[in-house]
């Protein structure tokens, strides 16, 4: 069972006998133990923890007591002298560092990256070269909330990933999106202060439901594809573990034969894509605000380790830098992969759990500009400025400019920058001369020869031209790619669309701003429009641009597959009567596909022989991909108004079935998840669930946990949700 705060369970009484700090929990790895300067060391990551039996001040001195400050008598006042009290308090006051201006909720991970050498042809890049293993950390955020915010926010991803190569730190900035709101980076801090909350009030906290967002985005058009994924389900994952990644920009490879190719970076989850519905992203934002968070958590400690291929399209490096009519520098667009299949260069395994949230998740410093030889930029004028935005604000996010050298942002390659002093400097540099050329320190260090594999600026013609402030005439296209977009998804996916525009816009304060934007999906789609324009009131307006293309692309829906259950959580709901035979033989074929089962019994503690991990008063339908229903289950003796309201709004007092376990199996119908449903439980599913539905399994139940397997891997009983209503 995940979730096991210590190697080892508390004592009821305050452990009194001096021992060293426990170590950390067999799920848990910390940065590799590296100098300031990128050399291996001898340490055993434990021993960058706090060591020794005894609590201490910051410099080693053995401290007697830590409740009480230095008065003058016991009733005070209290001593200006007592250093240790202005030790505690100072470095409490300085706990916290500035968050993420963007991004600042997230969760990481570290793992390993083995590639299959499918990348050698194409990319010089040591780590791309076959079965070689680069150790990763990852670290997965949602754009808009600030650091304690939901998880389940209707936005896009961060999946940003740092791969720690023997030649340097490469890291892989990416989203769980494709495309971008804004063409040029100059425009970033327009869009983020327009989907932040509002200046005055500061709400809505993580959300675009709001006027300033839906301002911008209807009056700058070229937001109108990003902000059509975001309207998706895609803006709501089940799980980080569930999400695919995309560098977004074009980037360039360089080959050892110093051929290069332009290139588009995509992670493709092991598990599939797969996302909640919108009424499941509310209730877990209010019932576990960590969803994300804790089932990453969850499935790296009980052995499910996410899993991601990373591959990339590739395009000819032609002087126009288009390919089938996309412009390749526009990050606004996408490659639909029919056009350029994705080719898989490796797998990445993420294993371990951070042991320290901020040491690791928190301090850990992507940068767009770490990059290795082999990979280069394009001249994509988003990525173009975040080649200067991510080392400017870690000085102010990490406290100045030696960000580099805190544990986990440490190279595993050997470091002599000549970059010297300033806050928080951990390297002790040698030598009396940081600079070059010289003959002080022996000439060192030298700059490295063609043969020496250096990071190479791939040298790419640039157009005469004059300095300008424009966008190229290819960036023009603001709707098609929306237009493609919506018109490959899925009837129920185009609803829970249609439902996010209509919901989002209704929240819109200035009818003129929701007309704007009934103006641009008017020029995307003119069904979606019409039932947008109904939800609101209002008279759909024609198109003002012809409409481009009419492609689809396959890739983009998220049904009709089947995919791996490993690391899937199903409730178990038992009564106080059910037959542990039956729990058994409903759990074993479920444990046996890697799928974690939890029981969600009427109280806590056992029944009989079985262990209950969630209660009908804690349990929440959001947290299981299916339900198994083993035993009938009459209200238990929580099931009062009084002592769980819940009891109250969702059924009368003296009701057969408990209150809480008919909601329960009510959001799981709606949610069109699987539910099992072992005979003896006929009378519980009876009263809450129609005889016979699509995804609705009665029988043994053996056979009901192997069915449940097989439904897990289609992520839902689509087929439930009600046809679609086209206008
Ligand atoms: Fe970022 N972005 N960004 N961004 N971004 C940051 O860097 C910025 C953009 C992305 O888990 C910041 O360290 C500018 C695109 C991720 O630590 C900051 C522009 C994409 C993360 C910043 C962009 C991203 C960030 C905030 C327009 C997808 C979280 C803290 C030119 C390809 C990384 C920090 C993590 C974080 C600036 C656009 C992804 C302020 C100026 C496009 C995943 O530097």
């Amino acid at each position: 069972m995940p979730g096991v705060p210590d190697v080892q369970p508390p004592t009821l009484v305050e452990p009194s006998k001096p021992r060293g700090p426990l170590p950390p929990k067999a799920d848990q790895q910390g940065p590799d133990t590296r100098t300031a300067t990128g050399a291996a060391t001898e340490v055993a990551p434990v021993e960058v923890a706090q060591q020794g039996a005894f609590l201490t001040t910051a410099h080693g001195a053995r401290l007697m007591d830590t409740d009480h400050s230095l008065k003058v008598g016991s009733r005070g006042p209290t001593l200006l002298q007592d250093h240790q009290l202005r030790e505690k308090i100072s470095h409490f006051d300085h706990e916290r560092i500035p968050e993420r201006v963007v991004h600042a909720r997230g969760a990481g991970a570290h793992g390993v990256f083995v590639a299959n050498g499918a990348g050698a042809d194409i990319c010089r890049a040591g780590f791309l070269e076959r079965g070689v293993q680069t150790p990763v950390f990852v670290r997965f955020s949602t754009v808009l909330g600030s650091r304690g915010s939901a998880d389940l926010a209707r936005d896009t991803r961060g999946f940003a990933t740092r791969f720690y190569t023997d030649e340097g730190n490469y890291d892989l900035v990416g989203n769980n999106i494709p495309v971008f709101f804004i063409q040029d980076g100059i425009k970033f801090p327009d869009v983020i202060h327009a989907a932040k909350p509002h200046p005055d009030r500061e709400i809505p906290q993580a959300q675009s439901a709001h006027d300033t967002f839906w301002d911008f985005v209807s009056l700058h058009t070229e937001a109108q594809a990003h902000t059509m994924w975001n309207m998706s389900d895609r803006a709501l994952p089940r799980s980080f573990r569930t999400m695919e990644g995309f560098g977004v920009h074009t980037f360039r490879m360089l080959a050892d034969n110093d051929q290069t190719v332009l290139v588009k970076f995509h992670w493709k989850p092991k598990q599939g894509v797969h996302s909640v519905t919108w009424e499941e992203a509310q209730l877990a934002n209010g019932n576990d605000p960590d969803f994300h968070r804790r089932d990453l958590a969850d499935a790296i400690e009980s052995g499910a380790y996410p899993e991601w291929e990373l591959g990339v399209q590739v395009m000819p490096d032609t002087a126009d830098q288009m390919f089938e009519g996309i412009d390749l520098l526009d990050p606004t667009k996408f490659v639909p992969e029919e056009l350029a299949p994705v080719q898989v260069l490796g797998t990445m395994t993420l294993n371990a759990n951070p042991v320290n949230y901020f040491a690791e998740t928190e301090q850990v410093a992507f940068n767009p500009s770490n990059l290795v030889p082999g990979i280069d930029v394009s001249n994509d004028p988003l990525l173009q400025a975040r080649l200067f935005s991510y080392l400017d604000t870690q000085i102010t996010r990490l406290g100045g400019p030696n960000w580099n050298q805190i544990p986990i942002n440490r190279a595993h390659a050997p470091i002599n920058d000549m970059l010297r002093d300033g806050f928080h400097q951990d390297a002790v540099h040698g030598g009396v001369a940081p600079y070059r050329p010289n003959s002080l320190d022996g000439g060192c260090p030298f700059v490295a020869g063609a043969g020496d594999h250096p990071f190479i600026d791939i040298p790419v013609p640039v157009e005469a031209a004059s300095k300008v402030r424009a966008n190229s005439v290819t960036f023009d296209d603001h709707f098609s790619q929306a237009t493609m977009f919506y018109r490959s998804l899925a009837p129920v996916e185009q609803d829970h669309v249609v439902a996010a525009y209509t919901f989002e816009l209704s929240k819109v304060y200035e009818q003129v701003i929701r007309e704007r934007q009934l103006l641009a999906l008017a020029n995307i789609d003119a069904d979606l429009c019409a039932r947008v324009a109904a939800g609101l009131g209002l008279d759909a307006p024609a198109p003002t641009v012809p409409e481009v293309g009419g492609a689809t692309s396959a890739a983009i829906s998220q049904l009709g597959g089947t995919w791996p259950v490993a690391g899937r959580i199903v409730g178990v709901v038992i009564g106080p009567g059910s037959d542990p035979a039956d729990i058994e033989a409903v759990r074993s074929p479920l444990v046996n596909a890697d799928v974690l089962c939890l029981v969600v019994g009427p109280h806590g503690g056992k029944i009989g022989p079985i262990t209950v991990q969630r209660t009908y008063a804690n349990a929440a339908s959001i947290e299981f991909d299916a339900i198994i229903i083993v035993g009938d289950t009459p209200p238990a003796a929580d099931a009062l108004p009084s002592l769980d309201t819940k009891s109250a709004a969702e059924g009368a007092p003296g009701a057969a079935i408990d209150p809480r376990v008919s909601k329960l199996i009510a959001e799981a119908w709606r949610h069109a998840k699987a539910i099992g449903v072992v005979a003896a439980a006929a009378s519980t599913a009876a009263a809450v669930l129609p005889a016979e539905a699509p995804g609705i399994m009665h029988g043994k139940a053996a056979e009901v946990g192997t069915q449940i397997v097989a439904l897990l891997g289609t992520h839902r009983a689509w087929e439930r949700f009600p046809p679609s209503t086209t206008a």
